[in-house]
Parts: structure tokens; C-alpha cells; sequence
């Protein structure tokens, strides 16, 4: 069997949360385990296609996320969630919605050099130019996890390697 658990990955943009994220789901359905991924493209297109990447709206975006992934824990899923999440106070926020031990923390540590390089997207070339206003590494702050439960080093390792690191926490925490 396994425990309901709220993964919450964070990192700067192009640190490969998403790809990470629904890695990770693939492995937990492959071993018969029920997970969903909330990312920005079921969020920020639907719930949340109000708001932008101000500090306010941002917070505003974590805050609903952390209610939906706590809907979903409640509902018995591994909610797997991937957005940026920049500002501690906000990833706390949705930490202490649930109870101690449901909620994990996974810091994507890539760089911002090496998510700059890769740039997948093409944002960090218009941030720099000034095109994108508050962009999180260049023109908007992003605060690492000071004590994640996993910090990942997604910059400069395998997707392979990422996963299993991901799945043996959550075998050593109980979770699966
Ligand atoms: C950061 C931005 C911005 C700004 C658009 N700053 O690489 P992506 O494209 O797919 O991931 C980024 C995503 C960030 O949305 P989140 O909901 O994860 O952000 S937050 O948690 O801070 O609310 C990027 C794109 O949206 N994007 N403008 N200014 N990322």
C-alpha cells in the first residue's frame, strides 16, 4: 500500500520540474500507485489564468495550488506539483495546510547558468533583454529551500538518476 503525500518540486524555470515530475508519475503508475501532477500547464491555463507573476499574483498562485494539492491528498493521491514557487513564505504557506510528514519538499537545484545555457523556451534571452518583467533568476528573486526534504541536482545528472533519488525517498519516508 502506500501513504497520500503532497511532492512539492520547486526551482527556477528550465530546471526541469515538469519533466522531473512526470517522470516520477510514470514510475509511480508503472508500480500501481495513484499520483497526479499539478503544473502550470493544467493550473496556470485554468484556475489561475487570472493571474500573473507579480510578487502578489505568485503568492496567490502557490496559495491555490497548496489548496488543490491538499484537495487531492485528501482524495488519497501522490500529488506531485511543479511551479517555481520562488518565495519561502509561500512554500511554508502550503507546507502547514497539512499535516507534518504529508508534505515533501524537492528543491530542483539546477543552476541558473545551466538553466540559462538551455534555455528551453527562449525566456531567459528575453528576460535579459528586458522583455519579461519580473523574471524569477534575472528580475525577480528566487529563494532557495533553506531544508527541502530532497534537494535534486537536475542541472547536471541523468532524468534517470533524478527519479530514482525522488523514488527512494519516498520508499525511506514511508511513503510508497
Ligand atoms: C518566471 C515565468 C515568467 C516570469 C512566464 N518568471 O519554464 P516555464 O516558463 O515553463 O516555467 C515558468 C512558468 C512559471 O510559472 P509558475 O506558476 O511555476 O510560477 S510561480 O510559482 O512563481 O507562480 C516560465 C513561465 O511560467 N514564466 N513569465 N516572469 N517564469
Amino acid at each position: 500500500g502506500h501513504r497520500s503525500a503532497i511532492v512539492w518540486f520547486t526551482g527556477l524555470s528550465g530546471s526541469g520540474k515538469s519533466t522531473l515530475a512526470n517522470a516520477v508519475n510514470a514510475a509511480l503508475f508503472e508500480r500501481g500507485l495513484v499520483s497526479y501532477v499539478l503544473d502550470g500547464d493544467n493550473i496556470r491555463h485554468g484556475l489561475c489564468r487570472d493571474l500573473g507573476f507579480s510578487d502578489a499574483a505568485r503568492e496567490e498562485n502557490i496559495r491555490r495550488i497548496g489548496e488543490v494539492a491538499k484537495l487531492f491528498l485528501d482524495a488519497g493521491t501522490i500529488v506531485i506539483t511543479a511551479f517555481v514557487s520562488p518565495f519561502r513564505a509561500d512554500r511554508e504557506r502550503a507546507r502547514a495546510l497539512v499535516t507534518e510528514g504529508d508534505f515533501y519538499e524537492v528543491h530542483c537545484a539546477a543552476t541558473l547558468a545551466a538553466c540559462e545555457a538551455r534555455d528551453p523556451k527562449g525566456l531567459y534571452a528575453k528576460a535579459r533583454a528586458g522583455a519579461i518583467p519580473h523574471f524569477t533568476g534575472i528580475s525577480s528573486p528566487y529563494e532557495e529551500p533553506l531544508i527541502p526534504e530532497l534537494r535534486v541536482e537536475t542541472g547536471g545528472q541523468a532524468l534517470a538518476e533524478s527519479v530514482e533519488t525522488v523514488l527512494r525517498m519516498l520508499e525511506e519516508r514511508g511513503v510508497i
